[in-house]
Parts: structure tokens; sequence; C-alpha cells
């Protein structure tokens, strides 16, 4: 019989990638899907797979809802991707995010606990919880300080702890995937390596002349989304449950970014990229770099992009618009 995957957060970027790459390997795969008012934008990522999943409606937040698919799909694996993902919006609406990204991880767990305890559990959890806190080397890994400097960061610090409790407490198989930045053509454009490609297109096409960003100056470790799916997959199928760091281990700043994706479209970033306060953060995180030496070894786990072929399938798919 085929293993049965429920997916939160389905028709976001990751969630999209995991379906199809469930599919692949004869999953059956159920999804839960928050109603959206436009019926057009809500499932285009899934265009391609939508014959094949089971969708529901359903919110993290909805706790009803939530258990009534738990209890009917009665799923072999767990994956909890919904989230408000946005960390500057974070600090606009920090309830809603802790209510979603904090409290919906738990209700999901909760549900789990109840209804399928024997369920693999995979959380989403982020780099973004590190905050500023940085080993001595240079990089950030599974035993660095978590010091979160985002209403985004505390409440994905909260699912990630909820998620080692209920571990130890419960013997469930609970596991974190730490994921640093991952980014593809299906990211939304507002974020940063979205924003920068889709503008500096328009711009070399003639339809934009200038770019308004926020911090230059921070460092992201960027992969890819499709490498990072792959990754949430072996977690579970791991001996144990445990925590793991998902990276590259290179690191860029946002100004480098511009540089290099300018230079590619045969642009000057200096003549276009202005900065613009509205687009920067109350507290910033400025550096992210992973080691993520322990997936590699453990899981067998490495990415197939390099930096330079992720940007380049994404100027790809914004210059065909
Ligand atoms: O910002 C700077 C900004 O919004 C990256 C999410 O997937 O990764 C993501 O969070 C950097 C920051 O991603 C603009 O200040 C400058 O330093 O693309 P971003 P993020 O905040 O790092 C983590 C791991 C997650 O878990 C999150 O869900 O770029 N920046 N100017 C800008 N950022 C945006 N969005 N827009 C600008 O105009």
């Amino acid at each position: 019989m085929a293993r049965k995957a429920l997916i939160t957060g389905i028709t976001g970027q990751d969630g999209s990638y995991l379906a199809e790459h469930l599919l692949s390997l004869g999953y059956e795969v159920h999804g839960l899907i928050r109603r959206n008012s436009i019926t057009e934008n809500q499932q285009s990522r899934l265009d391609n797979i939508s014959k094949h999943i089971h969708n529901e409606y359903g919110d993290v937040s909805d706790v009803s809802t939530i258990d009534r698919v738990m209890m009917r799909v009665k799923p072999d694996e767990v994956y909890n991707l919904a989230a408000q993902s946005h960390v500057r919006i974070s600090f606009d609406v920090p309830q809603y995010t802790v209510q979603t990204n904090a409290l919906g991880a738990l209700n999901v767990l909760e549900s789990v606990r109840s209804h399928a305890p024997e369920a693999h559990f995979y959380q989403a959890s982020s780099s973004e919880m590190f905050g500023n806190s940085v080993d001595p080397d240079g990089k950030q890994r599974e035993t660095t300080k978590m010091s979160p400097v985002s209403p985004y960061g505390c409440a994905k610090l909260f699912a990630y702890s909820i998620v080692r409790n209920y571990r130890h407490s419960y013997k469930l198989f609970a596991s974190n995937g730490i994921l640093f930045n991952h980014e593809s053509p299906r990211r939304a454009s507002n974020f940063v390596t979205s924003k920068i490609i889709k503008n500096a297109v328009l711009i070399s096409q003639g339809k934009l002349d200038k770019l308004e960003l926020g911090n230059l100056d921070s460092q992201r470790d960027w992969g890819h989304s499709k490498d990072y799916v792959r990754a949430m997959h072996l977690i579970l199928q791991h001996h144990e449950p445990d925590d793991f760091v998902i990276s590259t281990g290179q690191t860029h700043s946002i100004r480098e970014f511009c540089e290099i994706v300018f230079k590619k479209l045969g642009l000057d970033y200096t003549k276009y990229v202005v900065q613009n306060p509205k687009y920067m953060r109350p507290e910033e995180l400025r550096y992210l770099c992973g080691d993520c030496s322990k997936a590699k070894k453990v899981l067998n786990w490495s990415p197939h992009y390099t930096f330079d072929s992720m940007i380049d399938e994404m100027i790809g798919q914004w210059t065909v618009k």
C-alpha cells in the first residue's frame, strides 16, 4: 500500500515541490489549503499535479479540521510547512504570526499525538531562530545558541522547542529541519531574491528604472527549495527523530546578489538600486552561513543546485513572463 503523507502549507513554494517529490516516490499525498478569495492564485503552484493530490480546506489554527483530517487520512508522515513566512511582515502582524507559526505547529503536533501517534512528524524550523548568534568559525549549526530577532523567529523557536519536548515526553517521531533561506522560480516576489531578479529583468527590458531595497549589507546562505524538500523527506526516513541544519555553507550579501544578477543581465546594479527605509526591519538578522555536515554525513544529503544555477533558473522564469 502507498505511504500516506499530509502536508500543511501545500500551496507554498516548499509544499508544492515536496508534493511533487513525494508523488514521484509513490506516496498518496494529502494537503491542507487555506481558503483565499482569489481562487486562481491559490493553487497555481500545484497546477501540474492537482489531479494526483487530495486537498482539503483547513487552517493550522482550526483544531477541529486538523483533527478530522488526521483521523480520516491516518498519515504515515506529516509535514508541517504552514506558516506566515515573511520575516519583515511578522513585525506588522506579530500575533497572527505566533498563532500560525507557534500555536499552529502545536495544534498539528497535538493532533498527531491524539490521532496518528505512529506518524513521523516534520517541523519546518528556520535559521531565523539563530538571530545574530554565530559560532567562532563563522557558522551556525545544530548546537549554535538560538536567540531570534523577529516575531517570526520567536514563533519558530517555540515550535522547534515543542517538537523536541513532544519527542522526549511522548516518544513521538518528531523532527526539525532547520532550513536556511531557500529560493526557486516559485519564490514569491516579496522575498529579496525574487524581488531583485524580477525587477532586474524588468529594468533590462526597459520597463522599470529603479529597484528599491532595504538593508544591502545583510548576508544570507541561499539554497534551492527543490534540494531542501528532498532533505525534509530524508529527515523522516532516518531511524530516529532528530534535528538537522540544511544549508549550502556559502554566504553572500544582498549587495553581492544584486551585483551578480544585474551583471548576468549586462547591467551595473549601482545605477539602479536605491535604498528605501520602508524595507528595513526594526531589528535585522545580519549574517547566516550554515554548517550542514550532520545532514551530509547522517542523511547522505547534498544539494544538486549551485548558487549560480539557482539564479539562472530564476532569471529564466521571470524572463519568459
Ligand atoms: O530577506 C534583506 C532583508 O525576506 C533576506 C524566509 O523564507 O528565510 C527567509 O527569511 C534579507 C534580509 O528572507 C529587502 O533585510 C533587503 O536581510 O528574502 P528575505 P529572510 O527574512 O531571510 C528564512 C530562513 C525563513 O525561514 C523565512 O521564512 O534581504 N532585504 N531589501 C530585503 N528583504 C525583502 N524581503 N525585501 C527587500 O526589499
